[in-house]
């Protein structure tokens, strides 16, 4: 049996994926994909799409975190990450979808919003994943940051200041609902399900947003998020609009 995971250490549905194969003591082999290569790479190895995570299974080819938490749960049944009684796991599911369709993109959209708006940003960035030259590739990659900016994602939304903004305006009712999912214990921590580590990825990551710490740290999600996710280390410093994030503090939601 070959398990290999390809995957990129700031991609958070990558750290998804990594953390079940780790929760069902899986034992895997890491292929880091170069950010912005993920879609030569994969097809290079075989996979249909262009996205981390992917996954090599005895030979299958998976992709998505949603698909391969359903694969890897058949396969190795322990600790679930689906519960057994039927209305719980639609739950669940559920929730993972919307995991993945409404929160899922907002880290990565600002994330793409940033290093292709602010030229500081960028180069921290590249210089943070290692890439080569890092003056030179900072700049030799705009244009591929640019086709990102203008990706629509499942919640119909690009990287652009309208669609910041959106995410921005979203997010402090979006964080009351993964609290109301883990007060109502839709999101187990022991075990974490496949909608908690879906989830609360994504939790954490925006929690090491600067701009972010504090609304996500008002939140009681953000301490199950931490404590999943410690090792995941991909925070960026203040990028967005001080103005933008004055309007979140004072807004009704927040
Ligand atoms: N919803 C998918 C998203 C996968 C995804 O968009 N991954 C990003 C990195 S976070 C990626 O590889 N993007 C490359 C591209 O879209 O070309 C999942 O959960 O697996």
């Amino acid at each position: 049996m070959t398990v290999v995971l390809y995957w990129m250490s700031i991609s958070h549905p990558s750290q998804v994926a990594r953390k079940m194969l780790d929760l069902k003591g899986v034992e895997y082999e890491l292929v880091d994909v170069v950010p912005l290569n993920q879609r030569i790479h994969l097809r290079l190895a075989g996979f249909s799409g262009g996205t981390v995570p992917a996954l090599k299974l005895d030979g299958k080819r998976l992709q998505g975190s949603r698909q391969i938490a359903r694969v890897l749960d058949e396969r190795w049944p322990e600790p679930p990450l689906f519960p057994a009684d039927p209305a719980l796991r639609a739950r669940v599911e559920e929730a993972e979808r919307w995991g993945e369709e409404q929160l899922q993109p907002i880290p990565r959209r600002l994330f793409r919003y940033g290093v292709a708006r602010d030229p500081q940003l960028r180069e921290r960035v590249v210089r943070a994943q290692r890439l080569p030259v890092p003056a030179v590739t900072a700049q030799a990659i705009r244009p591929a940051l640019e086709w990102y900016v203008r990706t629509v994602e499942a919640d119909g939304r690009r990287a652009t200041e309208a669609g910041v903004r959106a995410d921005l305006a979203a997010l402090p009712a979006l964080l009351d609902h993964v609290d109301r999912l883990l007060g109502d214990g839709t999101l187990t921590l022991d075990p974490p399900n496949a909608a908690t580590l879906q989830i609360m990825v994504s939790v954490n990551l925006m929690a090491r947003f600067a701009d972010l710490a504090e609304l996500v740290a008002s939140h009681a999600c953000a301490e199950p998020a931490r404590e999943l996710f410690s090792t995941y280390r991909a925070g960026l410093p203040p990028f967005l609009d001080p103005e933008w994030l004055e309007r979140l503090r004072t807004s009704p939601t927040a």
